[in-house]
């Protein structure tokens, strides 16, 4: 196979979020989003770089991901010419970083290449399931009523797993005031990095609580005290900002630091590097579970595509379109089935359209890079 992309759009895009989504370290409100199409022989393929519009959560930014996307990633990838994905991640890989921002077109090309072989993304990646159970991950809200009343909602709604955010001063009274109101649920909580290991007493009372798991309690690129950390508690650990690569995977299973992944396609740099996450993680048993940066409807269709990969072991991430968009960017828009799964369209690609009318109402910036 020769390269057959012929052009890629950065689109700038700015969709409003339904309510503001306050975690740890700040507070997601509307964003700069950014949206990927590769061009070629006729067929679109979408991506998503899903940065966040702060450096709080990683490095990234809306104006860094834009700066690498066209001084480097998009420069790269004319010069290469890479004809897979898989080719593009090791590309790629030049840059140091940045993995956000390079995700975008990486998943383009697998939309691209699935939409090209005419087959789902999905069984494209080597999904082995057509439908998966999701989860919800639930914002901080201050009044914690609000926060019970969501959760009960989302409950409801048949979500397979209610995920928390937890910070100093707001982490064992909400653990507390869920299992008063619902008992045990199958509930998480994530700190975002949060704590350090002086917090250590705090999560030994957590775990009178059965929690799935404890998501990112200490530094962003921590391995080493988020094992010292595992070896003193029973709820068991998963790591979300720590694993940028296949290689921090490694370290952090051989050292025991984490015994749950949370892979964010975004955060690895694409779907090439969560496979390899997926499969390093198979192999030493540790389970893993898709998670999510707020994406558009393109963005969650991927997430829902790898989801399906038999070693995604725990619900992600993934809420439906309705939960934090007015109006999604993608047809049909993307729901919850009544048993609380995502089902996989049988369509070529991310098996979503994107709607090109609404994509412009929402676009605010767009730029064109000619492959020729
Ligand atoms: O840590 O998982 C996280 C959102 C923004 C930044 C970080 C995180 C999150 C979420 C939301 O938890 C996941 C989603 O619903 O997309
Ligand atoms: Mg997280």
């Amino acid at each position: 196979m020769s390269f057959q992309i012929e052009e890629v759009v950065v689109r700038i895009v700015r969709l409003p979020l339904i309510e503001p989504f306050r975690v740890s370290f700040g507070t997601v409100k509307d964003r700069d989003q950014i949206v990927v199409e590769l061009r070629g022989g006729g067929i679109s393929g979408w991506g998503e770089s899903a940065v966040l519009p702060f450096p709080f959560y990683n490095h990234e930014t809306p104006g860094t991901a834009q700066h690498i996307l066209k001084d480097f990633a998009i420069p790269l990838f004319k010069k290469e010419r890479p004809t897979s994905p898989q080719e593009t991640n090791r590309v790629f890989e030049k840059i140091v970083g940045h993995r956000i921002a390079r995700s975008g077109v990486e998943m383009a090309y697998w939309d691209w290449e699935a939409k090209a072989k005419g087959i789902p993304l999905y069984k494209h990646l080597g999904g082995t399931r057509s439908e998966v159970p999701v989860g919800i991950s639930v914002p901080l809200f201050d009044d914690i009523n609000v926060l019970l009343d969501r959760i009960a909602g989302f409950l409801e709604k048949g979500y397979h797993k209610i995920k928390i955010k937890i910070g100093p001063g707001e982490d064992l009274k909400l653990v507390e005031a869920i299992y008063t109101r619902f008992g045990e649920i199958p509930l998480m909580v994530d700190a975002n990095s949060a704590y350090t290991l002086e917090h250590i007493s705090l999560f030994k009372d957590l775990d009178r609580f059965k929690l799935m798991m404890i998501e990112q309690p200490l530094r962003h690129d921590d391995i080493f005290d988020h094992a010292k950390l595992q070896r003193e508690i029973k709820n068991p650990i998963c790591l979300d900002e720590s694993i940028e690569h296949v290689h921090d995977a490694a370290s952090a299973i051989e050292l025991g630091s984490c015994k749950i992944i949370n892979i964010k396609p975004g955060r690895v740099g694409g779907l090439t590097e969560s496979k390899k996450i997926h499969d390093l993680a198979a192999q030493h048993g540790v389970g893993v579970w898709c998670g999510g940066m707020l994406e558009t409807g393109i963005g969650r269709a991927a997430n829902i595509a790898i989801a399906t990969l038999p070693n995604y072991k725990y619900p992600g991430d993934i809420g439906e379109s309705a939960r934090y968009y007015h109006e999604d960017i993608v047809d049909p828009s993307i729901a919850l089935s009544p048993r609380g799964t995502m089902v996989l369209p049988d369509k070529p690609g991310i098996g979503f359209d994107v709607n090109l009318e609404r994509l412009k109402k929402y676009t605010r910036h767009e730029e064109r890079f000619s492959m020729s």
